[in-house]
């Protein structure tokens, strides 16, 4: 069992792992930027170390100083949170090098998923249905031509090496696709260092569902049903809720078992999600796999009551499920709202700056995640996440009325958030209906426009 673990993050995640450690009486070493002295993650752990500079290539992302720290502190694990050093190979393995567990995938797995393409190609091996478009890579505008036309238009062109929706094209026609085929390869090159790009067709407002898996070292694996995470914005997820209103008992079998083969023909290990598009006919696709803990796993939590951090420490510690399949119950409904220090009034810039007056909401069925407190001032170099309110009902109707409640009792002073914005969405006649796909924010915020701009948009 592990001592002493070093948390290699920071933000409400880093509060979220140490809050577990400390159930699990596990020791907690916090690393911390200059800019992130008075954060609450640095007073809740057992020992702290500063690591650098505000920026995250001079604190956060910088392997050998997490590493020192990991020798310094003796911790046996470093638990990596999302963002930052979570899905980076070299990490992974620079941590087994030194005899310290990474809590997370296998280097090997990191990178077999990290690649898109090659991830879309082992879910084809695994009989798991993908988005008609090539098979593996293309390099050559002929074929990347020939592929759209078999396909048809519209198509989408996709960086191996993006992921989160970050070197993507569209293209309705030849023309199109020649440019969108030669800007995708020289932004990917530019942005992830490989040209690499495949092609899907592309698929009008779908929805974004995604499944929450857990494998161990010993083959055992399980899904813990899916979230819906279609309530985004320029891919920046806003709301999350589980299990997914669009979803049938029949089609949730269904996609779980297609999640669960993925899953078991690389033999993954840690707790990782398989990421689906559905679409208008309820076809699913597979589209790309999360190898780490992500930022909307309470929905998940609240819905199956597995504590998804201390699942990874287990199973990094090399101890086996301590459950199957059968026994993963889906009981009652969450939703989750990212409350991020940003304007809605102002094309969500953020706003980073003082926390005059910080009152977050409780009560029954609430749940707030979160590194925040009075006087706190939210940095301005980093994401701008400052809390996660997850509220959870025996169903879909109490879990928004709970919502609701919860955001109208949630007072923030001193810097603009996304609260309103939420609010907004619970009180939405299709969110209510859960009727809505990743198109949802942009009809919601055409709508609330002012009706003078309203006027010059349609002009
Ligand atoms: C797509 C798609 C339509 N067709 N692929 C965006 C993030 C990345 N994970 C995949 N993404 C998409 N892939 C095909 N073939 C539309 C999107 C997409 C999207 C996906 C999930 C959630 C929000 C989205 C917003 C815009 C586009």
């Amino acid at each position: 069992m592990f001592e002493r673990i070093l948390i290699a993050n920071r933000g409400e995640i880093a509060v979220r792992i140490i809050r577990t450690c400390k159930e699990l009486g596990i020791e907690t070493l916090a690393v911390y930027s200059t800019a992130d002295v008075d954060s609450l993650h640095v007073q809740l752990a057992d020992q702290a170390i500063c690591i650098g500079n505000p920026s995250p290539a001079e604190s956060y992302l910088m392997m050998d100083r997490i590493l020192s720290a990991a020798e310094v502190g003796d911790v046996e694990a470093i638990h990596p949170g999302y963002g930052f050093l979570a899905e980076n190979q070299q990490f992974a393995e620079a941590c087994e090098r030194c005899n310290i567990r990474f809590i997370g995938p296998t280097p090997d797995h990191m990178r077999l998923m990290g690649d898109k393409s090659e991830a879309r190609a082992t879910a084809v091996k695994a009989g798991v249905p993908v988005v008609p478009g090539s098979e593996g890579e293309i390099t050559d505008e002929k074929e990347a031509l020939r592929i759209a036309r078999e396909i048809e238009y519209p198509v989408i062109i996709k960086a191996s090496a993006g992921g989160g929706g970050r070197g993507m094209r569209v293209a309705h026609n030849d023309a199109s696709l020649l440019l969108a085929f030669r800007t995708a390869r020289r932004e990917a090159e530019q942005s992830f260092g490989n040209a690499g790009v495949y092609i899907e067709k592309y698929l009008e407002n779908p929805r974004h569902i995604e499944f929450q898996i857990l494998g161990d070292m010993h083959g055992g694996a399980v899904h813990l049903g899916e979230r819906d995470c279609s309530i985004q914005r320029r891919h920046q997820k806003l709301i999350e809720e589980a299990p997914s209103p669009a979803l049938s008992p029949e089609l949730r079998k269904r996609m779980g078992r297609a999640a669960l083969k993925l899953v078991q023909e690389v033999g993954y290990v840690s707790a990782g999600t398989i990421e689906f598009l559905l679409d208008a006919s309820n076809r699913f696709y597979f589209i790309e796999m999360n190898t780490r803990i992500q930022v909307e796993h309470p929905v998940t939590e609240a819905i199956t009551g597995v504590d998804l951090i201390r699942e990874q420490i287990r199973i990094a510690q090399g101890q086996k499920l301590g459950f199957d399949q059968r026994a993963v119950q889906i009981r009652g409904h969450a939703i989750e709202c990212r409350v991020n220090a940003e304007d809605p009034q102002n094309k969500f810039m953020p706003r980073p700056g003082r926390i005059d007056f910080w009152a977050p909401p409780g009560g029954r069925g609430v749940r707030i995640d979160s590194h925040c407190y009075n006087g706190y001032k939210v940095p301005p170099n980093y994401d701008s996440l400052i809390a996660k309110l997850i509220c959870f009902g025996d169903d879909r109707t109490e879990a928004v009325r709970t919502t609701l409640r919860a955001l109208d009792e949630f007072f923030v002073e001193g810097i603009p958030t996304t609260i309103p914005f939420a609010r907004a969405v619970m009180c939405d006649p299709n969110f209510i209906k859960g009727n809505y796909d990743t198109g949802f924010v942009e009809t919601l915020l055409r709508g609330q426009l002012d009706p003078v701009v309203r006027e010059e948009k349609r002009g």
